[in-house]
């Protein structure tokens, strides 16, 4: 059942492959050379893998609002990719180059007007990414600072933890429904895991984006901090679940996630079939254009 390039938790060799690793190297003493330290970039993405600590730090840097279009997601997926493969890599943190904006969401633009093709390899790959994020072996912490709706929202919710800058401007939530459009049953199941049901509902339904505090009082991030202080918790809380041994937290993880990924593996090609007809129908592109206009109206 599994798609290809993806193999579900349970059945990646890496997790007991990391747990039989030696362990990091201690902090090195002043005086000695540098960790080695690995990087990556790409048009959307900057990775920067520190060897000594096992933590990557990977920042979106799309301007003007880091939107995940088709190519963003497919170096996401990549830069996950390379990460999850290399043994010296035990957690990423993940956040946003782009002052005040984590990530906008789906980039609307790749679902307006494009062929039954397009809509296709696009939600593939939005699948692919989702896939990936949520089903890491590695522990995943977002330091949500700025703005993230839906797709940004899904971003965030996909890590082990988020912690999030605490200016009230900076909202996030799953706003599907203010767009006329409905957040698939994996973005759903994603969103029920973090906050539960009933929070959920009535996000969901209304299509809420909750500003920082309000987020932290549902659940939705799991701590608020200074904008200033937010690399160096997220490195904090980083260190504190890999001072846990892999194996056990990552057949834990397994455990908490499987069924609903495994969900969206079963039903891929129905899901993508679903989501052509959605984003097919006039309607929902009458919505979706509604949508880009005011964004523009707004601004000006
Ligand atoms: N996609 C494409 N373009 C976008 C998006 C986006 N998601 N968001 C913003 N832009 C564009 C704007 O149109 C604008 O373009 P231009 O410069 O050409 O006028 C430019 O980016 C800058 O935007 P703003 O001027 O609005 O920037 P601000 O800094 O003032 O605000 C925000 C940033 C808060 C991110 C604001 O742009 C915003 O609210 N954007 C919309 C976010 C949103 O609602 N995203 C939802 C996307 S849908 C999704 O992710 C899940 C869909 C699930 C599929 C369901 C089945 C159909």
């Amino acid at each position: 059942l599994c798609p290809p390039g993806v193999l579900p938790l349970c059945c990646r060799p890496s997790a007991w492959d990391r747990a039989t690793r030696p362990p990091p190297s201690p902090l090195q003493a002043p005086g000695l050379p540098l960790a080695p330290c690995r990087s990556f970039s790409n048009n959307k993405i900057q990775v920067e893998l520190d060897e000594s600590s096992g933590v990557a730090m990977m920042k979106f840097k799309s301007p003007p609002v880091n939107s995940l279009s088709l190519e963003f997601l497919t170096e996401f997926s990549i830069s996950l990719e390379k990460l999850e493969n290399n043994r010296a890599c035990r957690g990423v943190i993940i956040t946003s180059a782009v002052p005040k904006i984590f990530s906008s969401g789906l980039d609307i633009t790749e679902m307006c007007g494009k062929s039954v093709e397009h809509y296709t390899e696009f939600w593939r790959a939005v699948q692919e990414m989702w896939l990936r994020l949520y089903g890491s072996n590695m522990v995943t912490v977002a330091a949500v600072n700025g703005s993230s709706p839906a797709g940004g929202c899904l971003v965030a919710l996909s890590c082990d933890y988020r912690i999030m800058a605490e200016n009230p401007k900076f909202s996030i939530g799953l706003n599907e429904a203010q767009l006329g459009i409905v957040a698939p049953f994996w973005f759903k199941d994603t969103f029920v895991n973090v906050v539960g049901h009933r929070i959920a509902e009535c996000s969901l339904q209304l299509g809420s984006l909750h500003p920082a505090p309000e987020a932290h009082k549902l659940g939705l991030v799991d701590e608020l901090v200074p904008e200033e202080k937010l690399m160096e918790k997220a490195a904090a809380v980083m260190a504190q679940w890999l001072a846990l041994p892999d194996h056990a937290r990552q057949l834990t993880k397994t455990m908490m996630r499987k069924a609903v990924l495994d969900r969206l593996v079963a039903h891929r090609e129905e899901d993508i079939k679903n989501f052509i007809t959605f984003v097919s129908k006039e309607s929902i592109q009458k919505s979706l254009r509604m949508y880009m206009e005011m964004l523009k109206k707004r601004k000006s």
